[in-house]
């Protein structure tokens, strides 16, 4: 906690915040030839260079559209532009001409996040962060040229712009991505990111005609020591079934989630709650916390997401950005940085205590050659593999179950933290109900691997459960990150199963514990579990035996991929 309030007062005193550190050195140094040996085979991303969040996701006329934060020029942060590609199962990915770059006042030093609202009569409109000459945020809207072009090729920045600017008494550089916009009270209203001085901030706004916005009284939402809040999403849920709201829905049945991404930490967090529209704010339920010890979608490499309604399938999509795990120097020589993850269906969870995340359906169009397993015993120390798959690009479902609880180790409360957790108790580290779970791209002899694993403790009146990504073992490449991510599952455990979902592809690993309660995602980049020389296994290192009730595992076809 120090540590990271230290880092707020550095960020804070010289001005430089971390997610836009530019590498002038870099920024604009075309690749000279793009390393495919990390790239991924399913997982969005472009040809070569440098990307970040997911910008505006919409659906309009039979297309899903996909912007995102890119740099044209090179493999790091810099030169930012609305890049664009549409797809007619978010699977397969056609590009198309950036849709949004700096060429007016109002955005003459960036384009950066925004959302689209669908306004009546079907026409989308996005809002974005502009930067101006004065370097202060501002935002901007921009409408498509011609509505009868389903794929929105061009699009218009009008010369009112911008729409909204940070007044005197606002952080100028504190004041982006606004979210897709609402109707309610006869009013549009949204939002954008702000920080005062340690204070994260959800900016309201309101507006009749989608011009012309008035800063509401106070603002949806704050909260004291999380620092700059960017990206914010603000959308409505069923509580009573897994279909999606289109984001201006309210009611009975209804409860709202708010996630901001912190800047500080670069994780994000949500919460579920009220919106409140007497007192004209969001107020999350009891319990549950904003900041860095509050829910997360992902507890692993995971930022700046969005999400949207596909009316196509009354569904919510969450789109995420994964940024690599290597090194700057890294990335300038591969020529290429950061892929956006799977497309998950999100929903509240029947106990409305949290969300639960699944890859869309469209996803299993990939799968490919099919190998199952059941009834599989894993003793302690057990390794058995999974063979006849494209062990580096795969779709792994598995579930496990064991016959009692009693050896589970003893939970010490203090232990609040999962992923220090998971980095003492790594995959080796022996246990009484796990680790048990899947080692991924691993290498023939285990020099390398990547596990995703459980492991059961026992607190006085419940049993924890940890889920844990593990890199420290990804790689015997240098200078690389490898956190032991991990975030706890909450489950009954009363039948004595738990399931696993992996998404593995070459350099991340996506998984989703227990029909997507907890999700992880790590990137790693192994030098020797390459291509077909990676390999996949199920493991044990438990006392309790542990029986694979089902696996069934797929090598994964390329879509095309922009
Ligand atoms: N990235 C964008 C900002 C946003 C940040 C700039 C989050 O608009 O706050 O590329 O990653």
């Amino acid at each position: 906690m120090r540590s990271i309030l230290s880092l707020f007062i550095i960020l804070n005193n010289n001005g430089v915040e971390a997610s836009h550190k530019v590498y002038q050195k870099f920024q604009s140094l075309s690749a000279v030839k793009v390393d495919q040996l990390h790239r991924t085979g399913f997982h969005f991303q472009p040809p070569k260079n440098w990307i970040n969040d997911p910008n505006g996701p919409l659906y309009y006329k039979g297309l899903y559209h996909l912007f995102y934060q890119y740099n044209p020029k090179g493999a790091v942060w810099g030169n930012i532009v609305w890049a664009h590609s549409v797809s007619k199962d978010l699977i397969n990915w056609e590009p198309l001409d950036p849709a949004i770059y700096p060429s007016k006042p109002f955005d003459i030093n960036g384009c950066w996040s925004g959302s689209a609202t669908i306004l009546p009569g079907n026409k989308p409109i996005i809002l974005y962060t502009g930067i101006d000459p004065d370097n202060r945020q501002v935002q901007n809207y921009a409408i498509p040229a011609n509505l009868s072009d389903p794929y929105l090729r061009e699009w218009i920045k009008p010369d009112d712009n911008p729409i909204v600017v940070p007044t005197n008494d606002m952080n100028a550089s504190a004041f982006r991505d606004p979210t897709t916009a609402w109707f309610t009270d006869g009013h549009w209203q949204m939002v954008v990111g702000g920080r005062r001085k340690r204070r994260g901030i959800a900016h309201l706004y309101r507006s009749k005609d989608f011009k012309y916005w008035v800063k509401a009284k106070h603002p949806l939402h704050t909260s004291q020591n999380t620092g700059m809040w960017e990206c914010p999403d603000f959308y409505p849920v069923s509580m009573s079934s897994k279909i999606g709201l289109d984001t201006s829905v309210n009611g009975q049945n209804v409860k709202h989630v708010l996630k901001v991404s912190l800047d500080l930490t670069r994780y994000e967090y949500y919460t579920i709650g009220t919106y409140n529209l007497d007192l004209d704010r969001y107020i999350p339920d009891s319990g549950l916390k904003d900041g860095w010890t509050g829910l997360r979608y992902d507890y692993g490499n995971f930022y700046a997401s969005k999400t949207f309604y596909d009316p196509l399938k009354h569904r919510r999509i969450l789109w995420g950005w994964a940024n690599e795990s290597d090194a700057q120097l890294d990335d300038v020589k591969k020529g290429w940085a950061g892929i956006q993850t799977i497309p998950r269906k999100v929903w509240l969870d029947p106990s409305g205590k949290q969300l639960v995340q699944w890859p869309v359906e469209e996803l299993e169009s990939l799968r490919g050659n099919k190998v199952e397993k059941s009834n599989v015993k894993l003793k302690k120390g057990d390794h058995v593999e999974v063979e006849g798959i494209t062990a580096a690009q795969a779709d792994v479902e598995v579930t496990f179950s064991f016959q009692s609880l009693d050896k589970a180790e003893e939970f010490d409360p203090s232990w609040s933290n999962a992923k220090d957790l998971c980095g003492q108790k790594g995959s080796n580290v022996q246990g009484g109900v796990g680790p048990f779970g899947l080692l991924t791209l691993a290498s023939q002899n285990l020099e390398e691997f990547t596990p995703v694993f459980f492991r059961i403790f026992k607190a006085p009146t419940k049993h924890v459960v940890l889920l844990c990504s593990d890199a420290t073992s990804s790689s015997l490449g240098e200078k690389l990150y490898k956190p032991s991510f991990a975030g706890f599952v909450d489950v009954k455990l009363d039948n004595k199963k738990l399931s696993l979902r992996s998404l593995i592809d070459h350099s991340v690993v996506e998984s989703f514990g227990e029909g997507g309660k907890t999700c992880i995602t790590s990137r790693v980049y192994p030098t020797l579990a390459v291509l077909d020389n990676a390999h996949l296994h199920l493991f044990n290192n438990g006392s309790e035996t542990i029986t694979v009730e089902n696996l069934s595992a797929w090598s994964m076809n390329r879509p095309l991929m922009n």
